[in-house]
């Protein structure tokens, strides 16, 4: 009987203990590479559109920089999706290009060379 108390004890805290060491990271913050970015209206554009993906908490654009700096839930999006996110409303971001039809459909003025 004791032996098992011990072992059920022993799960328990092996349990308990492995849950802590992977518990996962809520938060994740990457910056990424939105070279084709103009001007106020395309920051709010991305912004704009990033917010709506599920797991992404804050996104600031930086006009001058020509950076999206993105804070995410890792468990519900990654890089990859938020990148693509990006090129759906039509900016290059990092190495993933805009979509073409996204970047036709922006006004001139937010298009490379707009401004
Ligand atoms: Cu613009």
């Amino acid at each position: 009987m004791k032996s098992i108390i011990f072992s059920l004890a022993f799960i328990f805290i092996a349990f308990v203990g492995t849950s802590n060491t992977f518990a996962p990271t809520k938060k994740a913050t990457i910056v990424i590479k939105t070279e084709s970015i103009q001007c106020g209206m395309c920051k709010e554009r991305i912004e704009e559109a990033l917010l709506q993906e599920k797991g992404v908490k804050y996104v600031t654009v930086d006009v001058d920089k020509k950076e999206t700096t993105v804070t995410f839930n890792p468990k519900k999006i990654d890089a990859d999706a938020i990148k693509k996110a990006i090129s759906a409303v039509g900016y290059d971001a990092d190495d993933i290009a805009a979509e073409t039809t996204a970047y036709e459909k922006l006004p001139t003025c937010c298009q490379k060379g707009g401004h």
